[in-house]
């Protein structure tokens, strides 16, 4: 084989088993060559394979790990055997052999989860030093692959080859590698049983899923330690959640963060600020925040206004609160080369920017010119970072933070050259080595900038590059797509990626950011994007207005339609978000998560579940009336028509450009608002309940807290589960309530769908009360104490469903 550079490969691999040693969670396999293996349990479910080719191990160092985790205290015992070693957890298996060191993971039963092929090999890196750290694995049989980040490309990712090397991609395509973001965690799916490998290692990555050699499946890195986590499911939904939570997840957001935001490059000055403010009040378009791209700074300095453009932000920002509009501000991480400018002086006097292999400071051209970067691998420099926020967030008011260009992006030369200096916290490097997490670390110091000046209330902050673990820090957007039909069906992907990727937190530029949409594209995009956890209208600019009235009627009101939609939403999505952040469950869930038993659910990616009971599948093609989709096992009701379809099969769902195709699982409780312009227009929203009847057992979450602050740390929250059943003749819906807070409003309304039969009499905790049915769409309605215990439906539940 014929490297990169053109030159005969010469690879390497381990010898001879010589020595073992053991503690509670580890062992460590020393072979006759110096090559070595440490295998440690981080949980029953959790395996950590690394490498060395020295004997010696280098030093246990992760950016990428949630530094708030807690020790699973585990013990992993070890055997000898004949040819082997064999390892065991209370649930895993894993054997070593003695000869090469190769690798085998099986569960309790025997069954196979992961097999090396030639294992752990190396090749040295003729022209940098170090090693090409490589693995290789027998794919099983019908194996099927997920993850890695913001791929734009299908959902499976057999057959492909990728690499993560962090890129500003504008108007990338499908099929463009790599993208913005440096997620190495993927999954395989195989006998019903899924398993996950996060390769902790930041140099550039590469994955192959069976193109080079169609059996088997391979990672490897440019330099830096072979070294990573097995993730045991069985199910994809935990490995995701096992990933997660060994990454971080992220914070609760502030409530405002999941409303409609607006953006375009560039909204200045002042008075165009505003005009868009009283645009949406105007039109009772809900929105809560409102962005200012690169143009608002003076001369695209970070941490300073315009002033002729922006002369005092202070009260723009206090008069765009007061009709309920948060600022979110962009900051890059290129500071100009200018010295009669503070950021840069302190920069320099403090030796905060990276600097070349011989010793000058790192230049780089972007927006403002000539720039100097922080170099965000020292916390010094993070500390002092997260400091200059204290004008835009303390004193200024602007609630949010936009991280760009931050894979670093530079001008002509795409990133910085391979020689510039990071300090890797303690352990310096290259930027071969610090590329692929300078966005998240800059991400990480603005997070903890913007938290500390917005403290009590909740930070807010969005990323475009990012490593692995970078959703502890920020929400992401998927970069700079396109307005086609094209990037629509991409982004449904991406996003949906993503969250079985660690980052739930994600959304598209919604409409396209090169490029004008039409009416039909802007608004079947918004149809999706009301569904991503981050929806925001983003555009270029330089053409025409991408607000959600620009396309005149009857796409205005279809856009006012979709984003109130959104509102109504809102406790459902914040339950979602606080299932993610408090499980590690991803928000958006491509259909092979809903059932890992139906192998028809395997290559689909057009349908997606946001929560637990939601399914949606865009219409992603101009002119239709409706789309063929496949449903996932289980009953649902059509959100629009309540008419019930069974799973397990493809259906055809009419969806005119007024609907989307979206269901609701039978059995679900389905919790809405009242539309709102704003998140806290009403001081109390009330609760909607909508419940689906099912004759089949389904419990609903609800998680309510203050939606702003951290009160729900000292208690004040409320849990809600709401269990659904239906037996002899009754159908019942029982609550149960955890945590210290309060609801704030007295009752629910309480809406239910698809009743089977007439209902003769309501008990709520047991006494009759009254309810309404509406003859034409047999909806039953009534409010019940918000604490109630039991609703029984009497006479209702004969009907099969
Ligand atoms: O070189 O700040 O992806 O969202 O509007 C372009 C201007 C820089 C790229 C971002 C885009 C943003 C734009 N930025």
């Amino acid at each position: 084989m014929v490297n990169d550079l053109g030159a005969k490969r010469e690879e390497y691999f381990a010898g001879t088993i010589r020595h073992v040693e053991t503690t509670e969670n580890s062992a460590v396999f020393m072979c006759d060559n110096r090559v070595g293996l440490k295998v440690e349990a981080i949980s029953n479910h959790i395996l950590r394979f690394k490498y060395t080719t020295d004997g010696k191990f280098s030093r246990d160092f992760s950016y990428a790990l949630n530094p708030d985790r807690q020790p699973a205290g585990v013990k992993l015992k070890v055997k000898a055997l004949p040819d082997h070693f064999r390892i065991t957890t209370k649930d895993l298996i894993c054997t070593v052999s003695n000869q090469g060191l190769t690798t085998r993971i099986l569960d309790k039963s025997g069954t196979v989860l992961n097999e090396d092929e030639k294992g752990f090999h190396w090749e040295e890196h003729k022209k940098y030093g170090g090693d090409i750290v490589k693995m290789s694995k027998v794919i099983q049989p019908n194996e099927f692959f997920y993850g890695l980040g913001d791929k734009p490309d299908n959902m499976n990712l057999r057959d492909k080859r990728f690499q993560n090397w962090g890129s500003d991609t504008y108007g990338y395509k499908k099929g463009t590698d790599p993208l913005y973001k440096n997620i190495n965690f993927f999954m395989g799916l195989h006998r019903k049983q899924a398993y996950g490998i996060f390769f902790d290692n930041t140099f550039r990555t590469s994955f192959d899923f069976g193109k080079e050699r169609s059996t088997v499946s391979s990672f490897w890195a440019q330099g830096g330690t072979m070294e990573y986590y097995f993730i045991y499911g069985p199910s994809l939904t935990q490995v995701v959640e096992k990933y997660t939570t060994l990454t971080g997840p992220p914070e609760l957001p502030p409530l405002w963060a999941l409303g409609y935001h607006q953006c375009k490059w560039s909204y200045y000055p002042e008075s165009v600020v505003k005009n868009l403010a009283k645009g949406f009040r105007d039109r009772k378009i809900p929105c809560d925040a409102l962005y200012l791209d690169i143009d608002y700074m003076d001369g695209f300095r970070c941490f300073t206004w315009s002033p002729t453009h922006f002369p005092d932000p202070k009260r723009l920002v206090q008069e765009l609160k007061e009709d309920g509009f948060k600022m979110v501000v962009i900051i890059d991480p290129g500071i100009k080369v200018d010295h009669e400018y503070p950021v840069y002086q302190e920069g320099v006097e403090n030796d905060y920017f990276c600097r070349r292999a011989d010793g000058p400071l790192y230049k780089g051209t972007v927006w403002p010119g000539l720039c100097h970067f922080p170099d965000f691998t020292r916390e010094e420099v993070r500390t002092w970072w997260a400091g200059l926020f204290k004008g835009l967030i303390a004193e200024t008011g602007v609630k949010g933070v936009w991280n760009d260009m931050n894979e670093p992006a530079v001008f002509e030369i795409g990133t910085f050259p391979n020689d510039v200096r990071h300090d890797f916290d303690g352990e310096p490097g290259s930027h071969r080595k610090a590329h692929n997490i300078y966005g998240m670390q800059m991400a990480r110091a603005t997070y903890h900038g913007v938290k500390q000046f917005s403290y009590p209330d909740r930070p807010f902050t969005i990323t475009r590059s990012g490593y692995a673990g970078v959703q502890r820090y920020a929400s992401a957007w998927t970069g700079d797509n396109i307005a086609s039909w094209d990037h629509l069906w991409l982004a449904n992907i991406q996003c949906q990626r993503l969250s079985i990727s660690g980052m739930s937190f994600v959304g598209s530029d919604i409409g396209g950011f090169i490029e004008t949409p039409d009416g039909e594209l802007y608004i079947r995009w918004l149809q999706l994007g009301i569904f991503h956890p981050f929806c925001r209208t983003h555009s270029s600019g330089d053409h025409g207005d991408q607000e959600p009235w620009s396309f005149g009627e009857p796409y205005t009101s279809l856009a006012r339609k979709f984003i109130e939609l959104r509102y109504q939403l809102l406790p459902y999505l914040y339950t979602t978000f606080w299932q993610y952040t408090s499980r590690g469950t991803p928000m958006l869930r491509p259909l092979a998560l809903l059932d890992q038993n139906d192998p028809e659910c395997y290559h689909r990616m057009a349908e997606f579940s946001l929560g637990d009971n939601l399914v949606v599948c865009p219409i992603t093609q101009p002119g239709v009336e409706g789309r063929i989709m496949y449903l996932p096992q289980g009953h649902w009701y059509n959100f629009w028509t309540d008419e019930l379809a069974l799973g397990k099969r493809e259906i055809w769902v009419d969806a005119p450009l007024t609907k989307v195709p979206m269901f609701v699982k039978a059995g679900a409780v389905l919790p809405l608002y009242p539309v709102q312009q704003y998140v806290g227009e009403l001081a109390v929203p009330e609760v909607t309940l909508h419940v689906y009847y099912s004759q089949q057992t389904c419990v609903s979450e609800l998680y309510e807290d203050g939606g702003e602050g951290y009160g729900y740390a000292e208690g004040n929250f409320l849990n809600k589960t709401f269990q659904t059943s239906a037996e002899n003749g009754v159908f019942t819906v029982a609550q149960e309530r955890t945590g210290a807070g309060t609801d704030g409003y007295q009752n629910y309304n309480v809406i239910i769908h698809g009743l089977p039969a007439p209902t003769s009499s309501v008990l709520v905790d047991g006494q009759e009360i009254e309810w309404e049915v509406t003859a034409d769409t047999n909806l039953l309605s009534l409010k019940v104490p918000s604490d109630f215990k039991t609703l029984q439906l009497q006479g209702t539940a004969t009907g099969k469903k």
